[in-house]
């Protein structure tokens, strides 16, 4: 009522220019959509963090990127590729909103659509995991119901196009006088906000008995209210974040886990497998120094003591275990493997050693009864299923050809870490990864290739994939100037499951010069190599090759990762002074 005296003895004020108006409802479009975030995290935290629109829709696009959309990602950005869908998911989303703000000024059916079709995407995004269940919709639906009520409440504050107490027209359904509309607002306000009528009863107080702005702008309300839900929503956020995250913590328990001592450990590394070159990385990766690939926007954390791996399929007899079961065999094996990722480009860094702990698969595979086709089995592929939904195809002679291939519960001395596939992942040496090495997995399925395409699959990449003889410099750096001298020139080099037999280097167009080769660990590690080159001044190229034990030398034609392998020489300019 103050309102509208004030209001209306003022001289006829102008009309509010478009343009703040516009950046109003931008705002409440995007304090709306910040709400729906905000409680689509708490609700996800509660259900499942993988749920959460943003993360769920960042994963829906990973697995709809074309392959070389996908390649050109992990090429230009390298493992930001992560954080960068998420910030442009992001991006998207906040222009949306504020489009969705700016027309329910105009009507706010049109604010209650928007909201709906972002909430739609949010949850078909989420009801698309292959592991989704009903209740993944539950965080999308919660934040655009939540979103669709605070955007009423929010255009309600906001200017009016045309001043006067005959304004209301078009953009107010109910053509409400402000006072109503604003009277509506401090009840819903009320109704809504149940726990915080402190920040509603300033707002509603000496708030209202000053002058509005121009065009009934109801500023301080406007304020408090966005403000209100905008740190609500904010803490809502982050309180689910943070309670996924302790939840997470105490149910994988992964840091009470002791691993057993293996029945047949591995056996001492030999002298002389590690090179002193300054440059050259340790034999042994560090856990947090391993390459991650996976299309994991929030990575599985699985409680151990709820796990279960089932093995079934064709010519098995349905066998499950628990995490327990695993740690209690007598027959852990402990094993070196280097693992390599078929995306890595030629001198790239996805590529790791590891000592592992594990089952081997196929002992696992016996007590189900499984024969390899090599002994009548029906099954020529093992697809392992992890606990997201990716599937990984691996042949089962491989598993059961006598190689070390595990079903790994430890790295480098330590439980899996969460982001390596805890509680349990298989390894198979001379395999890359996306053939054999599925992490947070929950079941191995045998069928046949003929029967299942697993998920890389459809996407571009072979069904078989052996890991190729590949050898790289990691001292000097491309682009490094030296000084004259004995420069040593080291990397390490890898012929999985088959051995290195020898390394060669190669300046300029010069002859190609044997390495010295670290001693070897076993045939499925990678071999350190290291080279004295008297660098004279000058602009050089330093090219290596690798042979493996068989007898075959890398081959220098250049190849792309997809569809099973980069392959070609690598090398490194330096400038000599
Ligand atoms: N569940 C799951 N397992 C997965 C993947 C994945 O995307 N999801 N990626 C595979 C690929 S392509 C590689 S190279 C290895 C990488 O294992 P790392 O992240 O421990 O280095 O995991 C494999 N296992
Ligand atoms: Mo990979």
């Amino acid at each position: 009522m103050f309102d509208r005296k004030q209001t209306s003895s003022a001289a006829a004020p102008a009309p509010p220019p478009e343009r703040p108006r516009q950046l109003v409802g931008a705002l409440c479009g995007l304090v709306a959509a910040g709400a729906a975030l905000g409680v689509a995290e708490a609700a996800g935290a509660l259900l499942r963090p993988q749920a959460t629109p943003l993360i769920a829709v960042g994963q829906a696009v990973i697995d709809l990127t074309p392959r070389p959309v996908k390649e050109f990602a992990v090429a230009t950005v390298g493992e930001a590729d992560r954080p960068l869908l998420v910030a442009g998911t992001a991006v998207l989303l906040a222009l949306f909103a504020a489009a969705i703000g700016v027309g329910a000024l105009r009507r706010p059916l049109i604010g209650d659509a928007g909201i709906a079709v972002l909430a739609a995407i949010g949850a078909a995004a989420a009801l698309s995991r292959p592991e989704a269940e009903p209740l993944y919709a539950v965080p999308s639906v919660a934040g655009g119901a939540v979103a669709v009520v605070l955007l009423r409440l929010l255009v309600r504050t906001a200017p009016r196009r045309q001043a006067g107490p005959s304004a209301t027209g078009p953009e107010e359904g109910t053509a409400a006088p402000e006072a109503t509309a604003a009277a509506g607002v401090a009840g819903a306000e009320a109704a809504t906000e149940g726990p915080e009528p402190a920040s509603a009863a300033p707002a509603a107080g000496p708030a209202s008995a000053r002058p509005r702005a121009e065009g009934g702008f109801d500023r301080r309300r406007f304020v408090a209210l966005a403000g209100t839900a905008a740190a609500l929503s904010a803490a809502a956020g982050a309180g689910g974040r943070w309670y996924a995250t302790a939840q997470a913590g105490v149910q994988a328990r992964r840091e009470a886990v002791r691993l057993p001592r293996p029945a047949s450990p591995a056996p001492p590394l030999p002298d002389g497998a590690e090179l002193d070159v300054e440059g050259l990385g340790s034999f042994f990766t560090p856990n947090s120094d391993f390459y991650r690939i996976d299309t994991a926007l929030s990575v599985p954390r699985i409680d151990a003591t709820q796990w279960r791996l089932r093995i079934h399929g064709r010519g098995a007899r349905e066998r499950e275990y628990t995490y327990a079961d695993l740690l209690d065999r007598s027959d852990l094996v402990e094993r070196d493997v280097t693992l390599a990722c078929v995306s890595n480009q030629v001198g790239g860094s996805y590529v790791g050693n590891v000592r592992w702990i594990g089952v081997p698969v196929a002992t696992l595979l016996r007590e189900a009864g499984v024969r390899p086709p090599g002994e009548g089995g029906p099954a020529d592929q093992l697809v392992s299923r992890s606990s997201d939904g990716m599937t990984i195809g691996t042949p089962v002679d491989a598993l059961m050809d006598g190689r070390d291939a595990m079903l790994a519960i430890g790295m480098n001395g330590q439980p899996l870490p969460t982001d390596h596939g805890f509680p349990a992942r298989v390894v198979v040496p001379g395999l890359y990864g996306y053939v054999s090495a599925c992490k947070w997995i929950v079941e191995m399925e045998l069928t046949t290739f003929d029967a299942f395409d697993a998920y890389w699959i459809p996407r571009g990449w072979s069904q078989q994939a052996p890991v190729k003889t590949q050898s790289r410099i990691d001292t000097p750096h491309a682009g490094d100037s030296v000084a004259a001298g004995t420069v040593p020139v080291a990397g390490v080099a890898w012929a999985q499951h088959v051995g290195v037999r020898g390394v060669e280097v190669r300046i300029d167009d010069g002859p190609w010069q044997s390495a010295r080769l670290a001693a070897e660990d076993t045939v499925d590690t990678w071999r350190q190599w290291v080279l004295d080159w008297p660098a004279e001044p000058g602009e050089h190229r330093i090219s290596v090759r690798a042979t493996d034990r068989s007898g075959a030398t890398q081959t220098a034609e250049e190849a792309p990762p997809a569809p099973d392998g980069a392959t070609g020489y690598h090398t490194v300019d330096v400038t000599v002074s």
